[in-house]
């Protein structure tokens, strides 16, 4: 490859990763993947530096952060909404420095033709980055040939338009085999830009994947690049996740874990090694999401006592058809109401998820989830306006149907907000909507929409 300066024998080339972040965002700021990526470089013995970049920073920052770190690599981990944003930063590190520019995460993932034509990044990698990017930095270290390595897509070294797509590697079998994340590597971009995210660090998964298929979610995506979401689904080992657990809460006593796992495993034996495993350590405070249908009323009683305060689930919309049809949740009302209260009943929290501008939403459409949504009386709601996930069969179907947004360059919106097309739902209601579930800042742009 062209660029990266060839690393000295004392000194193994340092890696600086990228954070996209919005400060205004609740959602944004800490990535488990750069976390989980540094400790398998860290354990290798390679060096990493972590770059938190709010959307309203000047482009110069990156450019700075990337040379006062030295960095071989400068790595991004981007999520489709953050996209127009990457892309403004990759040109800007491309221009100022000579480190090697690589992305990886879900929108390289689905978008790898995309990433590549609409910015100079020298390399993407599909799918899981553990062993490919410890692979890489190897590589790099030694001086050695980089274009084959699997996963990774690189631009043609010499310059033309020639793309070498390597294969995938098979997925990590073991996933208790990767190391706890390197947490510690926030630290210090915290302090620099000043948000008290402490608690987000706190992030912690039993598994990865899960076995449903919601026409909004890129589960399904990753599901297909590895032959189905049954392959890609994966758990810990419950001993390994309370231990990590227990790491944890010895360095922030008191504080709340926030499994990500979008449905935590809460049926068979992995659930009672794991629950009585968070007995022996102190049933420390943890949250979960979970599936309506797998909450009965001796799950939840068991979670309580494991140390459980919240559970998180999504209802997505208010007419139990709509659901069904567009967004392929088969998950009836009665159902929903039931798991509500069963939660309810074990001393639970509960957090609702739902979303709003949907495909084809029509307005009594929207004031049903307006309805629905408290008449669950969840302690807390998370509204969220639509946002066209590539990865999803819901993204296929607006791109098919014209209604994705059209972004060009100079159309980059700051606040990562990507709205579809509505040919049926009123700008007003859609506002309306925003103000009632208090989705900040966003009725002004759904006005406008
Ligand atoms: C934890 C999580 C979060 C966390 C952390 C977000 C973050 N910045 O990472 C929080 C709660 C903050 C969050 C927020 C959001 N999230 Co989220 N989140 C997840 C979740 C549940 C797990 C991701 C994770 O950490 N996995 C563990 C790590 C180790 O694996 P990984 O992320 O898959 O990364 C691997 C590879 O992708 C690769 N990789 C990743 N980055 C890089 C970089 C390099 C250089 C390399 C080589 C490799 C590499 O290697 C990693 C290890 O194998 C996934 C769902 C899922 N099951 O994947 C959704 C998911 C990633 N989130 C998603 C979305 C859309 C969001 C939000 C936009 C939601 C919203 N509307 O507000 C926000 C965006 C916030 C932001 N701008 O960062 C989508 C992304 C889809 C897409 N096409 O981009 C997903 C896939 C869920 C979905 N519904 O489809 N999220
Ligand atoms: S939305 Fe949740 S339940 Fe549905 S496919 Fe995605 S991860 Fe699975």
């Amino acid at each position: 490859m062209q660029g990266p300066r060839r690393p000295t024998r004392r000194r193994s080339p340092a890696t600086l990763f990228v954070q996209l972040f919005d400060r205004h965002d609740a959602f944004s700021y800490y990535s488990p993947a750069i976390a989980t990526l540094a400790a398998v470089l860290g354990r290798a013995g390679f060096r990493s530096r972590l770059h938190a970049a709010d959307v309203r920073d000047p482009d110069r920052l990156v450019v700075e952060a990337a040379r006062r770190s030295r960095a071989a690599v400068v790595a991004f981990s981007i999520l489709s909404p953050s996209w127009p944003h990457a892309r403004r930063l990759i040109r800007a590190v491309k221009e100022g420095t000579r480190a090697l520019v690589i992305a990886g995460g879900p929108h390289p993932t689905f978008c790898p033709e995309e990433v590549l034509a609409q910015s100079p990044v020298d390399a993407i990698c599909l799918g899981e980055g553990e062993t490919a990017l410890l692979e890489l930095v190897r590589r790099l270290a030694a001086g050695r040939r980089l274009l084959d390595v699997r996963n990774f897509w690189f631009r043609d070294p010499d310059g033309g338009r020639r793309i070498v797509r390597n294969p995938l590697r098979p997925l990590v079998a073991d996933l208790d085999g990767i190391p706890d994340q390197d947490r510690g590597l926030f630290r210090r971009a915290e302090r620099r830009t000043g948000v008290p995210r402490e608690d987000w660090r706190m992030i912690v998964q039993a598994g990865r994947g899960c076995l449903f298929d919601c026409s909004f979610c890129a589960n399904e995506g990753m599901g297909a690049l590895y032959g189905g979401c049954r392959a890609f689904h994966r758990v810990r080992g419950p001993a390994r996740v309370v231990g990590e657990i227990a790491a944890l809460v010895r360095r922030h006593p008191g504080r709340e874990i926030y499994f990500s796992d979008e449905v935590f495993p809460l049926a068979g034996g992995w659930f009672a090694e794991f629950a009585d495993g968070m007995r022996r350590i102190g049933s420390p405070r943890f949250s979960v999401l979970a599936r309506c249908e797998v909450i009965t009323p001796e799950r939840v009683r068991r979670l309580r006592e494991a140390g459980c305060i919240r559970v998180a689930m999504g209802v997505e919309h208010g007419n139990e058809r709509y659901r069904r049809e567009m967004l392929g949740k088969r998950l009836g009302d009665a159902v929903i109401r039931r798991a509500f209260a069963a939660a309810k009943a074990a001393g639970l929290l509960t957090q609702a998820f739902c979303m709003v501008g949907l495909p084809f939403e029509t307005d009594e459409l929207v004031e049903e989830t307006m309805r629905f949504l408290p008449s669950l009386g969840p302690d807390a709601t998370t509204c969220q306006v639509f946002n066209p996930l590539p990865g999803s069969r819901l993204h296929e179907l607006c791109r098919r149907r014209g209604l994705l947004p059209v972004l060009e360059p100079d159309q980059d919106r700051p606040d990562m907000l990507h709205l579809i097309r509505h040919v049926s739902l009123s700008p007003a209601k859609l506002a309306e909507a925003c103000r009632f579930f208090r989705i900040p800042g966003l009725e002004r742009a759904a006005a406008g929409s």
